[in-house]
């Protein structure tokens, strides 16, 4: 497979041939892109067997990242690594796998929620815990959520992230309609009401405040095949939970067919926000420190040595057909 050119790399070249800024000024901004060249986003994905996690992962960063299961035998045993460009991912086995498996599981969580990089800063950026929204008894993820890993998160809260998946079959599939891929009135009230019921049984056990979401990875199954359902509605949030200067680099890892993000709630623009979010992170990132700001990344239309409209189209032009 031929790798794809980093995107900073191409940045770097546009702000290479540009004539109005000086040298200082480009050595500062190419520091800067070597920087978020080099930059991690560490993930930890958890929850109950089947849930979806190697779904999700597939559907937000690319197929075949990882092992979709077919069977009733749970796929993920221990913690798994995958590095993509930028983000690495942790897909860990949740509880409920018998008592055993359950305290290993949840002393490799713990570990990893403690562990620090060679900065010294916590190694974990964010904690994605899916449940499985087709599943009655959620018991195990909530002592998972509850007894795991809150009390494990440290100060910051904003590290986890709740995802409710399989909303296409959270009533055994019923009123989820195939044709538009969306849920019908019916299962979103039912939805919502899982996302309520979530929420407060998180707030009730641990005075914690969550806000989750429902959503469905979508599966691939022979020649039957269905696209994701508020993926770019999770996209959004796993940005917005994702430290500031840490951002831009999802540009790299993000899944580039459109297909994946084009289905969701339509209670906000998800897909532009998720431009903008990028768009602005990848400008703050590249500027820092230097004195070019306004000049470089500032209102589009502005020329200045094409660098706008090749950064900013190419960005765009991640999400081809948004
Ligand atoms: N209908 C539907 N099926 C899904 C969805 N997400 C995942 N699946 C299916 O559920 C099964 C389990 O999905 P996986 O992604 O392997 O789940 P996992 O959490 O990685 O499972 P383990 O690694 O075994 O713990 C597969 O058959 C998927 O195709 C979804 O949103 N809707
Ligand atoms: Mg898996």
């Amino acid at each position: 497979m031929i790798k794809e050119e980093h995107f900073t790399d191409k940045v770097a070249d546009v702000i290479q041939l540009d004539e109005t800024l000086s040298d200082i000024v480009k050595a500062q901004v190419m520091r800067n892109l070597a920087k978020l060249k080099g930059t991690k986003v560490n993930i930890l994905i958890t929850g109950a067997t089947g849930c979806g996690k190697s779904s999700t992962i597939n559907a937000l960063f690319g197929s075949d990242k990882a092992k979709v299961g077919q069977g009733v035998a749970p796929e993920t045993m221990d913690i798994k690594k995958f590095e993509l460009s930028n983000i690495v991912l942790y897909d860990s086995p949740g509880l409920g796998d018998g008592k055993e498996a359950d305290l290993r599981h949840a002393k490799s969580i713990i570990e990893k929620l403690h562990e620090k990089d060679p900065q010294g800063n916590l190694l974990i950026d964010l904690v994605l815990v899916i449940l499985d929204g087709s599943s009655r008894d959620l018991g195990t993820s909530f002592q998972l959520i509850n007894e795991v890993i809150i009390p494990n998160l440290g100060e910051d809260n904003k590290r986890l992230l709740v995802a409710i998946n399989q909303a296409d079959i959270a009533m055994k599939g019923r009123y989820w309609n195939d044709n538009e891929n969306r849920p019908e009135p019916e299962l979103i009230k039912f939805l919502e009401e899982k996302v309520n019921s979530t929420s407060k049984r998180i707030k009730e056990a641990t005075d914690i405040d969550v806000e989750p979401i429902y959503y469905s990875a979508g599966y691939k199954n022979g020649n039957q095949a269905q696209n994701p359902y508020n993926l770019s509605k999770l996209m959004l949030l796993i940005l917005q939970h994702t430290k500031e200067e840490k951002r831009a680099v999802f540009v790299q890892d993000i899944n580039k067919d459109s297909n994946m993000w084009k289905d969701d709630d339509r209670l906000k623009d998800y897909r532009g926000e998720i431009q903008k979010t990028l768009w602005d992170s990848v400008k703050e990132s590249a500027s820092q420190g230097a004195d070019i700001g306004g000049a470089i990344f500032g209102a589009p239309g502005r020329v200045i040595g094409g660098a706008i409209g090749a950064i900013g189209g190419f960005i765009s032009g991640l999400f081809s057909g948004w």
